[in-house]
């Protein structure tokens, strides 16, 4: 059987500002491309379909649009919530789409039973594991009151469930879908911006170790592919974009799984094209717009860093004249430390304002301001003055 694992659209996802609809469509419709070229049995969703519990009509819509391609090819779906996701959203209607291979596993409750899909070789069953905040699997575990629910002993108890099951069923190849934090030996390199705190503190943390004994697990919520454990069997495939400029070196993608008639894996990613991709660029503005090998990034968006020193005016919209996504903007500071707390404290109190003015640009930019800014300075020194007075 050959798998496609997907995690972490996101759809409806807006990137600073901007709506990523259009990009996503642009993934998604490669992502149907392979479905079709690669002949994949099963396209599994491991959480996070979309960004918010209450998405957009439109990221509803190209959400919609993408199942019923799906289903065109005759490939079932198999989709769980992540913590992005409304799970009884997300789960209207699973009783009826199941009828149209479309598994949509919202809560934890009886519902989430397991699917069981056949192949050549028999059967192969997957157990869907959406995102459950601990609290909210207390009453469903029959935890006693004065005793913790984290996230590992919920994905335990599930987990737990899921081999009951197949130990009752006799079932010989088995595979999880799951929306967690998960640990491998090292402590993996995550882009915290693009994710909710799910794991402050490593609270949220489950070691991979838990999952052993299952043929594949497909797991979605960090976005960085990889995969965890020595037996090479418990993967992230990655989000289906990159969605932080912290994510900007991912090659993102999906994994495609095959899974043999004894329950033995082959694991590849295959890449997708971003319709416009991140980058993180750094020098003064000058440069910026004038360095030819920038061509290349044009059309991405881009975070950059300027190097100038005072920073220019304007330079957002003046970096937008040759990116046009320019999204993110930093300056560089000089290694230069200004005590804020002397400067505004009770000895500057007793100093004229302009002097402490003039010392705060000395030290600040590196040079005093000149006659035109301490002119501004003045005037905006005797209206805030005339503002105290008027105020009584
Ligand atoms: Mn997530």
């Amino acid at each position: 059987m050959r798998i496609a694992h997907l995690a972490d659209l996101h759809l409806g996802r807006v990137f600073h500002g901007i709506s990523l609809l259009d990009d996503q469509r642009h993934v998604l419709d490669q992502v149907i491309a392979l479905l079709r070229d690669e002949r994949v049995d099963v396209l599994v969703l491991a959480g996070d379909l979309y960004d918010r519990a209450l998405p957009s009509a439109d990221a509803v819509r190209l959400f919609d649009e993408t199942l019923r391609r799906v289903n065109d090819l005759d490939v079932p779906v198999i989709a769980i919530a992540g913590n992005h996701d409304s799970a009884d959203h997300l789960g209207f209607g699973a009783w009826l789409f199941a009828r149209g291979d479309v598994y949509v596993r919202g809560r934890i409750d009886a519902d989430a039973l397991p699917i069981t899909l056949d192949d050549d070789a028999g059967e192969v069953t997957f157990y869907p594991l959406p995102y459950v905040e601990p609290e909210s699997a207390r009453a469903l575990l029959a935890t006693p009151d004065d005793e913790a629910v984290s996230h590992r002993t919920v994905t335990r108890a599930l987990l737990d469930r899921a081999r009951a099951h197949r130990e009752a069923h006799g079932v010989e190849r088995a595979v999880v879908v799951a929306h967690a934090f998960v640990q491998g030996d090292r402590p993996p390199e995550e882009s915290k911006r693009s994710e909710r705190s799910l794991h402050l503190g490593g609270v949220g943390a489950v070691p991979a170790s838990d999952f052993e004994g299952f043929q594949y697990v497909a797991l979605g919520h960090l976005h960085r592919p990889q995969t965890l454990g020595s037996a090479g069997r418990v993967r992230y495939s990655g989000s289906m974009m990159k969605y932080s400029f912290e994510e900007a070196t991912h090659e993102k993608g999906l994994t495609l799984v095959d899974l043999d008639a004894r329950g033995a894996v082959t694991i590849s990613h295959r890449t997708l094209q971003p319709k416009r991709d991140l980058a993180v660029i750094a020098g003064t503005l000058d440069e910026l717009l004038k360095d030819p090998s920038l061509a290349a990034v044009e059309g991405c968006f881009v975070s950059a860093t300027l190097r100038d020193h005072p920073p220019p005016l304007q330079a957002m919209e003046r970096l937008r004249a040759r990116f046009p996504h320019a999204a993110e903007l930093h300056f560089e500071r000089p290694a230069v430390t200004v005590d804020v707390a002397a400067l505004a404290g009770a000895e500057a109190a007793r100093r004229e304002p302009e002097d402490v003015f003039v010392e705060f640009m000395e030290r600040f930019l590196s040079a005093p301001p000149d006659e035109a800014e301490r002119a501004l300075f003045r005037d905006a020194l005797a209206r805030a003055r005339a503002a105290e007075e008027a105020r009584g």
